[in-house]
């Protein structure tokens, strides 16, 4: 694929999609330089990084929309495939592993039948996906009529507009998947900054706050959150904390932990929540965002505790966000995660060859 023009001028093969709420770009591992820093200055030039409006590449100047997918046969027998996530920042020459993705997984399993790397079993099939940035194992069960996969369907979800094929994801060893605990400071609650906070890691490292204790109602919406300067002043030097105590080091560059405001719901939802990127605020909240918060405030003396409404054992949490709610379902027993689950759906956009800008 390198050829004498400059890496990628020939062309590289990729195929976008819809995953769940976000959109990405999916690659096979052979498509793309072997060499990381060869590989990231690639992807920058693919998506249109660094410029907020990614004008010379595809991306589509959101961090839900700046994504990539790696996939590749799996070089562990008991998983299917590979599938190594990429945050490329919009505004900054970075490409980050620091964080996974529970939105772009759901097209991993589809494309890896589009690819041919897994063969359709049937009306439906089930890939076992190695998630590389933390090592959990994802199930996703998929519609594969006629050996393809099947887009098409009666599945909806919030922030989507219309229905679509239910892709269906069972997770395992989510818990501290980033930062090796599901309570990474050691500690049910903490106070940073003089503000209470429950650092929990189930898939995705969070930093929760309630919104009352910043003097928001939690309903505020993501435009009026983000214009707010003190307010975004204040949740920077509490993240900033809570990672150190988190173990992560410095995160000044990372998009993770995720900061969450978390209030009653509103609806017939467990609890209400308005997510942190860090920077921009989520339109809806990532999946492994939503597993994490439903196992965060179902401990007793975590924040939001007080003030979920919480299922019977084994019920679904309705995670209510901006733009609705986020289902999953998630078995805990005591600060023990066993398993935990969620419904997505996602849709192959196009296939082809991308041209990144010359580098
Ligand atoms: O939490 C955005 C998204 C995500 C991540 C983010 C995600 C997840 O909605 O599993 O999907 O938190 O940066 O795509």
């Amino acid at each position: 694929m390198p050829s004498s023009e400059g890496i990628g001028s020939d062309g590289i093969r990729c195929m976008m999609m819809r995953g769940g709420t976000s959109k990405g770009a999916y690659f096979l591992a052979e498509d793309l330089p072997a060499d990381v820093a060869e590989r990231d200055r690639l992807l920058l030039a693919i998506m249109g990084s660094p410029d907020p409006r990614q004008i010379d590449g595809i991306g589509g100047a959101d961090p839900l929309t700046s994504k990539v997918a790696i996939v590749s046969r799996s070089t562990d027998p008991s998983t299917d495939v590979d599938y190594l996530f990429l945050q490329v920042l919009v505004n900054e020459p970075i490409v980050t592993d620091r964080q996974n993705c529970g939105n772009i997984l759901a097209g991993v399993g589809p494309f890896a039948v589009e690819r041919g790397l897994v063969a359709a079993r049937g009306d439906s099939t089930t890939v076992r996906i190695r998630m590389v940035n933390s090592g959990s194992i994802a199930a996703a069960t998929f519609p594969t009529p006629g050996g393809s996969p099947d887009y098409r369907g009666d599945t909806s979800i919030d922030g989507v507009p219309g229905t679509a094929a239910a892709v269906r994801i069972d997770f395992a060893d989510t818990a501290g998947s980033s930062t090796g605990s599901l309570l990474p400071t050691g500690n049910v609650h903490d106070t940073f900054e003089g503000v209470a906070v429950t650092c929990v890691d189930n898939g995705m490292p969070t930093v929760l706050i309630a919104a009352a204790d910043l003097g928001l109602t939690g309903a505020e919406s993501p435009d009026q959150l983000e214009a707010d300067v003190a307010l975004n002043e204040r949740l920077h030097a509490i993240r900033t904390a809570a990672a150190a105590a988190m173990g992560m080091g410095d995160v000044s560059k990372a998009t993770v932990p995720k900061v969450v405001l978390l209030s009653p719901p509103r609806e017939d939802g467990v609890i209400a929540t308005r997510s942190f990127l860090p920077v921009k605020v989520h339109t809806s909240i990532g999946v492994l965002g939503a597993l994490t918060v439903a196992a965060g405030v179902s401990i007793p003396g975590a924040v939001g505790y007080d003030f979920a409404r919480l299922p019977a054992p084994g019920g679904q949490f309705r995670i209510e966000h901006p733009t609705g709610h986020l289902d999953v379902v998630i078995d805990m027993d005591g600060t023990q995660v066993i398993a935990s689950g969620n419904v997505r759906t996602a849709r192959k956009l196009f296939d082809g060859v991308v041209f990144p800008r010359p580098i």
